[in-house]
């Protein structure tokens, strides 16, 4: 029976994924197809599909109605294919290069038919491997730039800004957010995942109130700043790389929000595989390049965001104060303070929150795996409790080499 004369949601197999394709026309014989199920993410499938005689190839990605991640016990909305097909067709008006070409999308199955990027390696593995991919920084700091100026109140009609707003509700995936990020790794929660050896690390950590204070804060941010649409999940398993080419994916957390939670969140990634590398590159001199490739690349983010957000509030901002001298600065001042912020909140809950990272956790040797979840906590904590006192890139850049190495 074709799935595609089925208009109920029923989750798709290697065998009925072949219909969902077959009305695209772009595979000769769709029976012929040789079909994975490739998903690796927390949670949805992921199908690939090729064909051996020409290598022809695609992907079909569809929501569960659940949180792969935990099971049938964590009912998930089906909304968030639509969410993160809308967010990458607004992405690809601005950043085509930067995100996968969608063929097709289906609201009901919660399917969407994309570019294959089998080709390119995800960028947390890659680092974990210790692949250097120079342009990631440069890349991220334009997708950044773009899709978020390009739904910011300093380039929209405010009646389309809040069409947007409205339009990327996404409540379900906020709240997971809301929880995951910016409360259960701050309190002693059933979601955490805390092994017996740094548990008691973690029970002084939860007693620091001035965290917990300005954690508040930062969550409070998160829930009412709507400043743009936000990727809303920017980490380094979001992210496809090649030498030269970088394709920004699953943006189902997309929602109007504060704009450094998507920097903070690459950045992060950034701070987690810095850490790492003390276990997983052996020598001494590798290890020193790894990390000044990888602070390069969070120059590289920063620099390009920063400079291409104020040239564009310079030459395509609709916002009236613009042309006011420091207006723009001052605002990129404060999308820099939250970066750092939502980095140190994101840092602790790669560590000890759900959805933790394989840059720590495949570290084998247990006592240096504790080492460096304390680490992270620790820098984790002093970016949120001292993000104002960074007072610039330079600034911040010499302080995780002093600290973290
Ligand atoms: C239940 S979802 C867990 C995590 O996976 C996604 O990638 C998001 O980071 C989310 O927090
Ligand atoms: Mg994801």
């Amino acid at each position: 029976m074709a799935i595609t004369q089925e208009r109920s949601y029923q989750a798709l197999t290697v065998e009925t994924v072949r219909s969902v394709v077959e009305q695209l026309q772009y595979f000769e014989d769709v029976e012929q197809l040789e079909v994975l199920e490739i998903g690796d993410g927390n949670l949805n499938y992921v199908f690939h599909l090729q064909d051996p005689s020409t290598s022809k190839s695609l992907v079909v990605k569809q929501a569960l109605p659940y949180a792969k991640v935990v099971g049938e016990s964590w009912p998930l909305t089906l909304d968030r294919a639509k969410i993160e097909y809308q967010s990458l067709q607004k992405a690809s008006e601005v950043v085509p290069e930067l995100v996968p070409v969608v063929f097709h999308h289906d609201s009901e199955l919660a399917y969407t038919v994309m570019e294959d990027l089998s080709s390119y390696e995800i960028l947390r593995a890659g680092w974990i491997t210790g692949n250097q991919y120079p342009e990631v920084g440069k890349h991220i700091g334009t997708y950044t730039a773009q899709t978020l100026f390009h739904t910011s109140d300093f380039f929209l009609h405010p009646f389309t800004k809040k069409a947007l707003v409205k339009d990327f509700l996404n409540p379900e995936l906020c709240k997971i957010t809301e929880d995951l990020v910016f409360t259960d790794p701050f309190f002693d929660h059933d979601t955490n995942e805390i092994s017996d050896e740094i548990r008691p690390f973690v029970l002084q950590f939860w007693q620091d109130e001035e965290l917990k204070r300005e954690a508040a804060k930062l969550k409070l941010q998160f829930l009412t700043e709507a400043e743009a649409l936000l990727h809303g999940d920017l980490h380094s398993g979001s992210i496809f790389v090649s030498a030269k080419s970088t394709k920004v994916i699953d943006p189902e957390f997309a929602f109007v929000g504060p704009i450094g939670f998507d920097l903070g969140q690459f950045l992060a990634n950034i701070l987690l595989n810095y850490l790492s590398q003390e276990a997983h590159i052996e020598k001494q001199r590798d290890l020193q390049a790894f990390r000044k490739y990888l602070l390069e690349t969070w120059h590289q983010t920063w620099e390009t965001f920063s400079n291409q957000f104020l040239e564009l509030i310079r030459s395509k901002g609709h916002f009236t104060f613009s042309s006011i001298g420091g207006v723009g600065e001052e605002y990129i001042g404060k999308v820099w303070r939250d970066t750092l912020g939502f980095a140190g909140c994101e840092v602790i809950r790669r560590t000890i929150g759900l959805a933790q990272v394989a840059d720590l956790n495949s570290i084998e040797d247990a006592p240096v795996q504790v080492d460096l979840k304390q680490k992270a906590l620790t820098v984790g904590a002093a970016l949120i409790k001292d993000r104002a006192k960074f007072e610039d890139l330079s600034a911040f850049l010499t302080w995780v080499e002093e600290s973290l190495s």
